[in-house]
């Protein structure tokens, strides 16, 4: 006689008690009426009339995995955060996602990628935000809904359109920069194991004896950086969509876990001031030879989530989740960032999602927050209110050092952002095409700019693209102006 717990096991609602049939609807005879009593068939179709949530408006298709940090050098000089003191080993979460595509959209699309880090410290979760480019297309965070709507799709066709983003790029000359990097080889990497990934922000360090610091993040893939070309990635965007989701779950299942070295660049808080660059410029990069690369630490990612949608569609990451011994910089757009990702996660998946699985803290939470829907967790604050007599929670920073601050006084203004002594929209652009890129790369930047200019783009686009370019090099936007020609 076989033991009930070794017998298959049995289907159930979703209240655990058993179902009659897998198969059939509950009728009057056989082909009669279906009853109002199949509560397990109304159970079905109403579950999975309501199994979607919003899709994230920007960098809805991507992929994520489950790992660790480790640090392996000593940078306590530079912060008290508790992942990055020595012998520190934090587990972690991250997800990588192209911007612009729908949760349908091939992986394979040019793009920047994101680069977002979840670490479970033991002061709370840390959330590093990044993309795999170190700059971004703009520097101020009341132009990023218009500059998205430009790389989306056309609110008449319902289409992308390659005249809207080369309209939005040329008429804001800050994104030179960094759309250098999106049209050349960095736009399409060859799988998400093979690409850095960057704060891109400057962030604020602080040390245990309160001393402040500016740093910028660089996460080296251990893998090498590869690349797809154009006409592979458009290949694949039809013959292999999600080429990017598969080759991250099978290298994990595969026990060939992908790492990533963390380097970090590190300013004298003072530096800020007069720098050559305005280091608070998401446009602008520091050079290495100014503020070299110091090691951190490695991260691995060496586990699948067990369930897609549990895990990575209701992942939570905030760039405002800065744990004691890391703060924001006056980046406009870090600042933007701070209020837009909880705001983007109370809508898309409800006001309890620090509680879901995969952002719920392994640190204690002692919030006073309390209630809502689909609520989890109780509150452990004695009483809701605070302060209060019965052993409730009182906050008690000075136990972690310092907040982060800077000094700061002015007018409320609206004004046109105030360069450095280097400062413009094309240097750094220029230097990558001249100094950072060799010639094959720049001619793999020629083809792939000139391409895309040649599809759908008005001719008065057109021709502030081509300055655009020459702005940036003038040779190498002759030669886009050759290559595009249309006579
Ligand atoms: Fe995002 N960004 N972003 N972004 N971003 C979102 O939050 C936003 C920016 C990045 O895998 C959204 O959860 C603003 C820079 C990644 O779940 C949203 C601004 C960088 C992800 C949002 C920026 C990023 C997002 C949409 C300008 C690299 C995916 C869904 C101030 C440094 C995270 C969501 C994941 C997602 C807002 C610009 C990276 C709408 C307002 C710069 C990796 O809140």
């Amino acid at each position: 006689m076989t033991q009930e717990s070794q017998k298959a096991p049995y289907t159930t609602d979703n209240v655990g008690i058993p179902v009659e049939s897998d198969e059939h609807s509950l009728t009057v005879g056989a082909d009669g009426p279906i009853l109002l009593q199949d509560h397990y068939l109304i159970e079905k179709m109403a579950q999975f009339n309501r199994e979607r949530v919003p899709e994230r408006v920007v960098h809805a298709k991507g992929s994520g995995a489950y790992g660790f940090f480790e640090v392996t050098n000593d940078v306590s000089q530079f912060t008290r955060a508790d992942l990055f003191q020595p012998g520190r080993r934090t587990p972690m979460l991250a997800r990588f996602s192209t911007v612009a595509g729908e949760q349908g959209s091939p992986d394979t699309w040019r793009d920047p990628r994101g680069f977002a880090l979840k670490f479970y410290t033991g002061h709370g979760n840390y959330d590093m935000v990044g993309n795999n480019t170190p700059v971004f297309f703009v520097r101020d965070t009341i132009k990023f809904q218009d500059f998205i709507r430009s790389q989306k799709r056309h609110p008449v066709t319902g289409l992308r359109s390659n005249d809207m983003q080369w309209d939005f790029w040329t008429l804001s000359p800050e994104s030179a920069h960094q759309v250098a990097w999106l049209m050349g080889d960095r736009g399409i990497p060859r799988t998400y194991r093979h690409m850095n990934g960057y704060s891109s922000h400057t962030y604020m360090w602080i040390n245990g004896g309160g001393e402040r610091f500016w740093v910028k993040y660089h996460f080296k893939t251990d893998q090498g950086i590869e690349f797809l070309t154009q006409a592979d990635a458009d290949e694949l965007a039809g013959s292999d969509a999600d080429l990017h989701r598969r080759d991250l779950f099978r290298a994990i299942e595969s026990g060939n876990a992908p790492s990533w070295s963390l380097k970090v660049q590190i300013m004298p808080f003072e530096d800020a001031a007069d720098y050559r660059f305005n280091p608070f410029d998401l446009t602008k990069v520091w050079p290495h030879g100014d503020y070299p690369l110091i090691d951190v630490g490695r991260m691995v990612l060496d586990r699948n989530p067990e369930d897609y949608f549990v895990h990575i569609e209701q992942a939570a990451f905030e760039p405002s989740n800065m744990v004691p011994g890391i703060g924001p910089s006056p980046d406009k757009m870090l600042l933007g960032r701070l209020f837009s990702y909880p705001d983007t996660h109370r809508y898309r998946i409800g006001p309890n999602y620090a509680q879901l699985p995969p952002n719920r803290p392994h640190a204690p939470v002692n919030s006073y927050a309390k209630d809502g829907p689909m609520r989890y967790e109780p509150a452990r604050t004695a009483m809701p209110y605070a302060p209060n007599s019965y052993g409730g929670p009182a906050a008690d920073f000075a136990r972690f050092g310092e907040p982060a601050s800077w000094h700061t006084a002015g007018e409320l203004v609206r004004e046109a952002y105030r360069p450095h002594r280097e400062d413009d929209d094309f240097g750094q652009a220029g230097t990558l095409v001249r100094q950072v890129l060799d010639d094959a790369a720049r001619d793999r930047l020629v083809s792939n700019v000139s391409g895309h200019l040649a599809q759908d783009v008005s001719r008065p686009v057109l021709e502030r693209a081509l300055q655009y370019w020459r702005s940036i090099d003038k040779d190498l936007g002759d030669r886009i102006a050759a290559r595009t020609d249309r006579g």
